[in-house]
This record gives C-alpha cells, sequence and structure tokens, in this order.
C-alpha cells in the first residue's frame, strides 16, 4: 500500500516548541502533539503543513526545515516534521479544531507533557535542535 503522509509542525518561538492537546478522537484525546495533519492527494507537504496549521490555530505559519525521520502511525500513515515559526503579524495560536489545549514549552519543559507515543522522537529530535 502506498503510504500516506502526516505532517506535524515543530513551531518555535524564542527557543520554545508549542504543543497542542488532542481534543479527538476519543483513543488520543487528551494527548499531546505537534500540530498538522494529513496531506491531500496533490498537495506539497509544506503546503499542507502551513494550510493545516491556518485550519487548526488560526496561525500564519513559515514552514522551515525538515526534522530528519520517518515515523509510522497507524497503517498506512507515516509522520513527516518540520521546523516552522509565525510569520510577523500572525495571530497567536489558538485552537480551533481537534485541540482544547496549547503549550508554549521551554527546553527544559520538554517532557512536562503527555506526547502521543508516535510523536516522542519526533520531539527528541526537536528537542536537539533547541538545546544544542
Ligand atoms: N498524528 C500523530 N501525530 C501528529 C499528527 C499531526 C497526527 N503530530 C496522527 C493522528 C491521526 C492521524 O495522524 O491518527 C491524522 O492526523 P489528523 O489529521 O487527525 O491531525
Ligand atoms: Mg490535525
Amino acid at each position: 500500500m502506498t503510504e500516506r503522509i502526516v505532517v506535524g509542525a515543530a513551531l518555535l518561538e524564542a527557543g520554545r516548541l508549542l504543543a497542542a492537546r488532542r481534543s479527538a478522537p476519543a483513543d488520543l484525546a487528551g494527548r499531546w502533539e505537534l500540530p498538522g495533519g494529513k496531506v491531500e492527494p496533490g498537495e506539497k507537504p509544506e503546503a499542507a503543513l502551513a494550510r493545516e496549521l491556518r485550519e487548526e490555530l488560526g496561525v500564519d505559519a513559515e514552514v522551515m526545515e525538515r526534522v530528519p525521520g520517518v515515523w509510522p502511525l497507524r497503517t498506512p500513515f507515516v509522520l513527516h516534521v518540520w521546523t516552522a515559526r509565525l510569520r510577523p503579524g500572525s495571530p497567536a495560536p489558538h485552537p480551533l479544531q481537534d485541540h482544547d489545549d496549547l503549550r508554549w514549552l521551554e527546553a527544559g519543559e520538554l517532557w512536562d507533557v503527555d506526547w502521543l507515543d508516535q510523536d516522542v522522537p519526533a520531539v527528541r529530535e526537536v528537542a536537539r535542535r533547541l538545546t544544542p
């Protein structure tokens, strides 16, 4: 079966990482993730990520660099992650759909939230960039 890409954002601001708490579906509710979602057919992953961040968080984000790694989700989905930042003048992120809480985590707070299992290795990779 063809792999389908789910894109996630390590949204960074002043050395902090945005974590988003899922409100749906029920089996993922209460767990924290790098916000994002499925790439639509024909869509570029970076464009999909900017769209997901606009839809989910109401922000105008610039997608920056791919975080190396491919993390398996439920078949056929795999997670790809990019760093991202808010463009000047962007609204602050606020949960519009699928999330019920957001936190900007300092480097020392990254493991204070209950990340989705599949996001843990991705966050570990991002952590290496926050704390050189
Ligand atoms: N998923 C896992 N970690 C993430 C994201 C953005 C998504 N950081 C999983 C949760 C869902 C699937 O991928 O099972 C599709 O995500 P969404 O479209 O429900 O956000
Ligand atoms: Mg999503």
